[in-house]
């Protein structure tokens, strides 16, 4: 007989990540974290179950029919099968309401079941992260009306009753620059403002509501003109006629993502607040779901590695197993260290989110939560790639092969750095907040974290890094140009 390979196996995501496990038992009160037990288990048992599936079946991605067989505009989308399931598992295992429950620990707690639902769902956790913002948004708004209105909705525990919210900010003329925003918002004879433009990127669009960016008419140009109102999609079972779905998007990653082009066409709005600042306005949002990504970056990594070091146990060469090869075993330990740092920033922005909502965080923590948020966000995205490819690599040839379900780790890592802010736009943010007293947040914060840590190597460098990176803000205050050539790098030793 001749040999055949063994598959790698996914061992449970939960039971055997150590990193997880740690962080909650040291973070959490012990009945907080017994509580939390039977979801995060459920939730790993879903995620091997989603793995073993995956590699028995052809890959699906949604399907777009715009049209019936008798002419009507129809705009249907099938979609694959964790998609049809996802109403189900987030509503029957808290994924979000948990992160609006009362208490300091909530969002720690969600951040939990996300990194573990993340890939089994297909990256159904994109419009899920979009649905958190909305509620966090529409929260902090204050708008009573809306918000009786949809928090039931977005945080319910009953997938009957669950909807989903969209984040429409992308536009042809800009991405990163929402400045540029075209879409115009005008109000009818009868007083109801309606949305006339062009959506260029919108994940959610099976969802069945949304935060839009849009500018009243007779506004001035640039972002301060904008507004943000909230829109919904469906007259009961059937997508409302203002809303034109042009087409799905072909991409390189994320298949099963339904991301859509559309076309706005009269869609009725409510404006969250003021009719000017949308940006302000959304920026909650924006903060949200950009910790939803790095939880997300660290979830792809932590996949990857888990594959190859189990497979590093099966795959013999030179006459031993692969892990018992110091140099593959050494290449495994490095992604492990650089996981580890990166698992430890993303869940510290979760864990300071939830103290700084619930208002337990000390002085430091707000300053301190706006800095590390981009940070987290575009560190873990550019370390997804990394790790992932190199643990592609791990599997030589077979890694590159598609029905093994290993490149379809690496090309949806690509995402993390680009939607939600790039890695530039990010590292101009993070400038952003270094404008407050972040820098001193982030001093104040890191004594605490050396606090009984005795490696002096350790606690040197980084008062020696902070010190550099206090200097070079100083040295380049006014010159701007500088300031945003050396943005990136500094961000990067900031996360690092
Ligand atoms: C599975 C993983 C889950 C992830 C799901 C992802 C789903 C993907 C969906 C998307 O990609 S949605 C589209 C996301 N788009 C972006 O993230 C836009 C990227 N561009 C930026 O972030 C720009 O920095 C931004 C448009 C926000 C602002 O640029 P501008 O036009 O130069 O505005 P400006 O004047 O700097 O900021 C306007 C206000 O917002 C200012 O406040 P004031 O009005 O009080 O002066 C800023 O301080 C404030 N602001 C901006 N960013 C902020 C913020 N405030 C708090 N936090 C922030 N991050
Ligand atoms: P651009 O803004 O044109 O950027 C091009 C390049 O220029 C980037 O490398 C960027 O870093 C760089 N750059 C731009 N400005 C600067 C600067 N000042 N300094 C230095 N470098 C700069 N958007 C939504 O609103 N809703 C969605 O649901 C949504 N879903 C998405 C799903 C997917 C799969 C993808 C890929 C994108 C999605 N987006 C969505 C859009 C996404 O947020 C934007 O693509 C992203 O913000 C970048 O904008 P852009 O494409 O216009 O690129």
């Amino acid at each position: 007989m001749a040999f055949l390979q063994n598959p790698p196996q996914l061992s449970h995501p939960y039971r055997s990540d150590r990193s997880l496990l740690a962080l909650l038992d040291r973070a959490l009160p012990a009945e907080r974290r017994a509580a939390l037990d039977a979801d995060l288990d459920a939730l790993g048992d879903y995620a091997q179950m989603a793995w073993l599936r995956a590699c028995n079946t052809t890959r699906r991605k949604p399907v777009l029919t715009q049209w019936d067989a008798w002419g009507r505009r129809v705009d249907r989308i099938e979609l694959t099968t964790a998609w049809q399931e996802g109403p189900g598992i987030t509503t029957r295992h808290a994924v979000l309401a948990a992160g609006h429950a009362d208490s300091e620990h909530a969002r720690l707690e969600e951040f939990a079941r996300v990194y573990l639902y993340h890939l089994a769902s297909e990256f159904y956790t994109c419009p899920l992260a979009m649905t958190d913002g909305a509620a966090t948004a529409i929260r902090a708004s204050g708008n009573r009306e809306l918000i009786e209105r949809v928090l039931p909705r977005f945080l319910s525990r009953d997938a009957s009753t669950f909807w989903l919210s969209g984040q429409w900010m992308t536009e042809n003329a800009g991405g990163s620059d929402v400045g540029h925003t075209e879409t115009v918002a005008r109000q009818d004879a009868g007083g109801q403002w309606r949305l006339y433009g062009r959506k260029w990127f919108s994940s959610a669009v099976v969802g069945e509501a949304a935060l839009a960016l849009a500018r009243p008419e007779g506004a001035g140009s640039g972002t301060a003109a904008l507004a943000l109102f909230y829109v919904e999609t469906m007259d009961g079972d059937r997508r409302k006629p203002e809303l034109v779905i042009d087409r799905l998007k072909d991409k390189l990653g994320t298949q099963e993502l339904p991301t859509a082009e559309i076309h706005l066409d009269g869609l009725p709005a409510w404006p969250l607040g003021e009719l000017a600042h949308g940006v302000r306005q959304v920026a909650p949002m924006l903060n949200v779901t950009r910790t939803w990504n790095g939880i997300c970056a660290v979830a792809s990594m932590a996949r990857a590695i888990s594959l190859a070091r189990d497979f590093a146990a099966r795959r013999r060469a030179f006459g031993r197993p692969l892990i018992e090869q110091p140099l593959h075993a050494q290449t495994l330990a490095d992604m492990q260290a650089e996981f580890e740092g990166a698992f430890a920033l993303a869940f510290e922005v979760a864990h300071l989110l939830g103290r700084v909502e619930r208002g337990t965080a000390a002085p430091h923590e707000a300053a301190l939560l706006r800095l590390l948020t981009p940070l987290a966000k575009l560190w873990t995205g550019k370390l997804a790639v990394q790790v992932c490819s190199e643990a592609i690599e791990c599997f030589g040839g077979a890694g590159y092969i598609e029905d093994t379900g290993l490149p379809q780790l690496l090309r949806d890592a690509q995402v993390y750095a680009i939607w939600e802010g790039t890695t530039n736009v990010l590292s101009l943010d993070s400038l952003r907040a270094l404008a407050g007293d972040s820098l001193g947040a982030l001093r104040t914060a890191s004594t605490h974290w050396l606090d009984g840590n005795d490696d002096m190597h350790a606690a040197s460098a980084i008062r020696q890094t902070l010190d550099a990176a206090a200097r070079w803000l100083d040295q380049h205050a006014a010159g701007r140009e500088t300031l945003e050539s050396g943005a990136r790098g500094l961000a990067f030793t900031l996360a690092r």
